[in-house]
């Protein structure tokens, strides 16, 4: 290697060694770069050197450069995004294992132990992927939402749970926020609620916005559109319908008549949709479906309407009850509740006695 202070490419060297590259350096990890005495390997460290050594830091961005701070590691950047999303979900599986047992191997302290102690005494690691977000969920509640965003996108959180009592949320649970309103989530001094505050503050602090389009996206305005119409329009009309229809008005109340064609129209527009597309926003799972699951599920054990005159939601619903962070979620959240997943409604509505016989 020839030095250069210019930044014009120098001569270098290219040897193809695998697996012969042990040799060279203990971690034997590609590249190893050699100038002279040194031998160098790590992607970060062989880049610093020659763009500084041999390039005067070219394309390296100075402190002064008012884009530094995202130019060194930006919190957000994907890549970390990845790696702490791997690392959360290795400290999830070692917290089970740990619950189990005393020690990794089980009964006994083994080297394990040891070699593990390092890595989790290393505050970098720790303040990067423990999180002190708390979800608060009420039972059948549209709170399942939060964990259910949490499991698809790794992110660590407690889950407090709260039965309800009996109807509407317990005192405990209606202290935590003035809206006292399903869901609530903590973090740190932070108290949050309302699903869609809940869903973009996480998906957004937590995962650099992820199952989020970007306004570059070509789906970014279907997106946009049914991530609102999800809880602004198709979930009130549902609230509304259940309101009037145990409000003791006749059957064929206009009001009521009303409302239950607005659902009608609501559940064919949402069939068309999902006739041509696998999920709301396109052919990407977005937060947007986080949204409305609850709405055509659970809603279904308080107001009981069939999906049976709707095969394409019904085959969503199949795509939704097969994704393993829907599933993680409703066990730990619902571990009780028998999933509303297919076309008819719940046999017993929450808070009726069951059927007689
Ligand atoms: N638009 C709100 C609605 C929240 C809401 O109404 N939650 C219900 C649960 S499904 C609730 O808290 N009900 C219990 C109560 O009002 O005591 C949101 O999406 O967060």
């Amino acid at each position: 290697m020839r030095k250069s202070t210019s930044a014009a490419p120098g001569p270098y060297e290219r040897v193809h060694l695998r697996p012969a590259g042990k040799a060279l350096d203990p971690s034997g990890s590609a590249p190893i770069i050699q100038d002279d005495d040194l031998t160098l390997p790590k992607w970060g460290a062989c880049m610093e050197y020659i763009a500084h050594r041999y390039a005067g830091g070219a394309l390296f961005l100075p402190p002064t450069h008012p884009a530094y701070a995202h130019f060194g590691v930006a919190h957000d950047n994907p890549r970390v995004v990845q790696m702490e999303n791997q690392i959360s979900t290795t400290l999830s599986m070692l917290d089970a294992r740990l619950k189990e047992s005393d020690w990794l191997a089980g009964e006994e302290f083994t080297v394990k132990d040891i070699m593990i102690v390092f890595s989790l005494s290393d505050n970098d690691v720790i303040s990067a992927t423990m999180s002190t977000l708390t979800v608060h969920h009420l039972n059948v509640s549209q709170s399942e939402r939060i964990p259910w965003l949490c499991e698809e996108l790794a992110i660590p959180y407690e889950l407090k749970t709260y039965k309800r009592a009996p109807v509407f949320a317990p005192p405990g649970y209606k202290a935590l926020h003035p809206s006292g309103s399903a869901p609530i989530i903590q973090d740190g001094d932070l108290t949050l609620a309302e699903s869609g505050a809940c869903v973009e503050y996480i998906a957004h602090r937590y995962a650099g916005g992820a199952l989020f389009l970007p306004p570059t996206h070509p789906a970014y305005a279907q997106f946009i559109y049914w991530w609102h119409w999800a809880n602004g329009t198709f979930q009130p009309s549902l609230n509304l319908t259940l309101f009037l229809s145990h409000s003791g008005v006749a059957h064929d109340n206009p009001r009521l008549v009303r409302m239950k064609e607005k659902v009608g129209n609501a559940l064919n527009m949402l069939d068309a949709r999902l006739k041509e597309n696998d999920w709301l926003a396109g052919a990407e799972f977005t937060v947007a479906d986080i949204m409305i699951v609850f709405s055509l599920t659970t809603m279904r054990y308080f107001y009981g309407y069939s999906l049976a005159e709707y095969g394409n939601v019904v085959r969503y619903l199949e795509r939704v009850g097969a994704r393993e962070g829907y599933q993680r979620a409703m066990k730990k959240c619902e571990p009780e509740m028998e999933l509303v997943l297919g076309a008819d409604a719940p046999a017993k509505p929450f808070g009726n006695p069951p059927p007689s016989k």
